[in-house]
């Protein structure tokens, strides 16, 4: 299909001048041993080499070290993607280039950047500029602004910048892009990363039925309002068309011989006639793929016909992002989901032959322990492969972090930005109210762990030997061994699914 128009979208077609300017995305680490580029610097980089721009990415993840590589390539300007947990990485980073380039211009982006843009460039002189929200726009400005230093920053929205006084400006009124916007973008960079090595290394969640998986967003935004959200792409929701999505699903299948495609949308359900039309045109593609679902789907907005056309798409896996079990933590989450119907959802789901998982947030504040049990209870009835049980990591801007603050309830450790991650299996607590003590919650999480995955030998399995093969991620042979285990020995399930 329309095989042709695959140009206009794809910039590894696109020459670099040899007078290119060069820029840099970088991709600080954090140690969760996701090995997943990320989407925004993905999209950003393609843009620039669309205006000409020589770029490259280096993500610490990959590289032994980073520093001297980005060196090596000598680029005018770096940009960082920043979660809150990565900016500690991203400073020293800075701090580091800057001893040996002075002269190097750091613009970092990304949830922190948003949720604390002036405490992020107050408090951290080794960044330069930071840009909010969607940076599509801003950064081409920025750039262009920078090389002509025309100095109008006060013009480009969303920016974050200092004053020859070094006052820390934020400009506000970030940018969003709108659906046309959006179909006009071209498709993710993939082309600058080492695809193959990422493509033995991740593994995106429990379950994986493909050995090259690549994910894809079709739509930006979300006008839910769940208080342990930071939002990132604002609450409109926007969305690409039938045609621009299926031909980056084609292009991600002609291009890297992908043979599983996951879908990050933050709420793909939202508008179901779309979700119906995105599958169908799947359908119609015809390529053997397998799709997940691996981020969460509303669970009372999915429904029978829904599922079916997902089996019929190549579907296997859905996730759901239930979060709570509890109709109180529910309301304190401001996420109002209908839990009976949440409930019939995923044995529906179940029932049609899907491999089914949740989220399960603990602690958040104002739970108490009656709540988390009646939420353990809610999710101990549902028939779910994986449980991904995480306590609540107030993440700066949103409203539980809010309430957090207000009411002092962070704890020692939620003072260090580098702990702002859900570390699975080890318990260490952000936050204690008076309605729970730290100890409290982390007994019901180990607890709520024991139950899940060590009464069941199937699970207990699949959880090990997914550890195996990220604790042996550089090691090929133990990950292929781990993987020939997994399929022979994952008893009643699909030999595929490695
Ligand atoms: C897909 C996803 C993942 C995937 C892929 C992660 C990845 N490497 O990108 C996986 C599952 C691996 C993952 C892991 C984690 N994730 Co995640 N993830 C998402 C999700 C659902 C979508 C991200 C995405 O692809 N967006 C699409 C692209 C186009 O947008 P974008 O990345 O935001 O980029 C745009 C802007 O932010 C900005 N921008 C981004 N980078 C830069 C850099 C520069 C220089 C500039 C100028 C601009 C800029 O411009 C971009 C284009 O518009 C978001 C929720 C959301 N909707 O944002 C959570 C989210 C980003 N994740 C979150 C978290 C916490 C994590 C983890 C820390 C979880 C953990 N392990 O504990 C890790 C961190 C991984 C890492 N090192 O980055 C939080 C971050 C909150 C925070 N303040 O820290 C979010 C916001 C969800 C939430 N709770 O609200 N995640
Ligand atoms: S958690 Fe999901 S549904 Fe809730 S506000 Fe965030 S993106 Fe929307």
């Amino acid at each position: 299909m329309l095989k042709n128009e695959f140009t206009i979208y794809d910039s590894s077609t696109i020459p670099i001048a040899s007078d290119a300017i060069r820029f840099a995305f970088v991709q600080p680490k954090i140690p969760d041993g996701n090995y997943l580029p990320n989407l925004g610097i993905m999209t950003l980089s393609a843009l620039l080499i669309k205006n000409g721009y020589h770029v490259k990415i280096f993500d610490e993840n990959l590289s032994t070290d980073i520093k001297k590589e980005i060196c090596a390539f000598d680029p005018f300007a770096i940009g960082l993607t920043c979660v809150t947990a990565a900016l500690h990485s991203a400073s020293t980073i800075c701090q580091e280039l800057k001893k040996q380039k002075p002269n190097i211009v750091t613009i970092v982006g990304g949830p922190h950047l948003s949720a604390l843009p002036k405490e992020t460039i107050t408090n951290h002189k080794e960044f330069d500029y930071g840009i909010q929200g969607e940076a599509e726009k801003s950064l081409l400005t920025l750039l262009k602004s920078l090389i002509s230093n025309d100095k109008l920053y006060h013009l480009i929205p969303g920016l974050v910048y200092r004053t020859e006084k070094q006052n820390v400006i934020s400009n506000r009124a970030e940018q969003f892009l709108e659906n046309k916007e959006l179909d006009e973008l071209p498709f993710p960079a993939w082309h600058l990363l080492p695809m193959e090595e990422i493509f033995s290394k991740v593994t995106h969640g429990l379950f994986s039925r493909g050995k090259r998986i690549m994910p894809i967003m079709t739509s930006r935004g979300c006008p839910n309002y769940c208080g342990f959200c930071c939002r990132v792409m604002g609450f409109k929701f926007r969305t690409m068309s039938l045609d621009r999505i299926l031909l980056e699903i084609q292009w991600l299948f002609d291009k890297f011989q992908i043979d599983e495609v996951y879908f990050e949308d933050d709420t793909f359900t939202q508008d179901p006639t779309r979700a119906h039309e995105i599958l169908d045109g799947l359908i119609a593609l015809k390529l053997p793929l397998k799709v997940k679902f691996a981020n969460g789907l509303r669970a009372d907005k999915v429904d029978r016909e829904l599922l079916i056309k997902m089996k019929q798409a190549g579907v296997y896996w859905v996730g759901f992002g239930i979060e709570s079990g509890s109709h109180h933590t529910q309301k304190l989450m401001r996420k109002f989901l209908d839990l009976n119907l949440a409930a019939k959802n995923v044995q529906l789901a179940k029932s049609l032959g899907f491999k089914t998982g949740s989220n399960c947030i603990i602690g958040y504040p104002g739970e108490t322990k009656e709540s988390i049990r009646e939420s353990v209870n809610y999710f101990f009835k549902l028939p779910l492969d994986s449980f991904a049980v995480v306590t609540c990591v107030p993440f700066p801007g949103t409203t539980a972090w809010q309430e957090c603050v207000k009411n002092n309830w962070l704890t020692e450790r939620a003072k260090e930005y580098k702990n702002y991650w859900f570390e699975i299996f080890k318990v260490s607590p952000l936050i204690e109210t008076p309605y729970l003590s730290s100890k409290e919650l982390t007994k019901e999480i180990q607890w709520v762990y024991i139950r899940f995955y060590f009464f069941s030998f199937k699970r207990l399995f699949l959880v090990s030997t997914m550890i195996l093969r990220k604790f042996f991620s550089k090691t090929p042979p133990i990950q292929r061994f781990v993987r020939i285990l997994r399929a022979n020995l994952l008893l009643g399930s699909n030999k595929h699914e490695i």
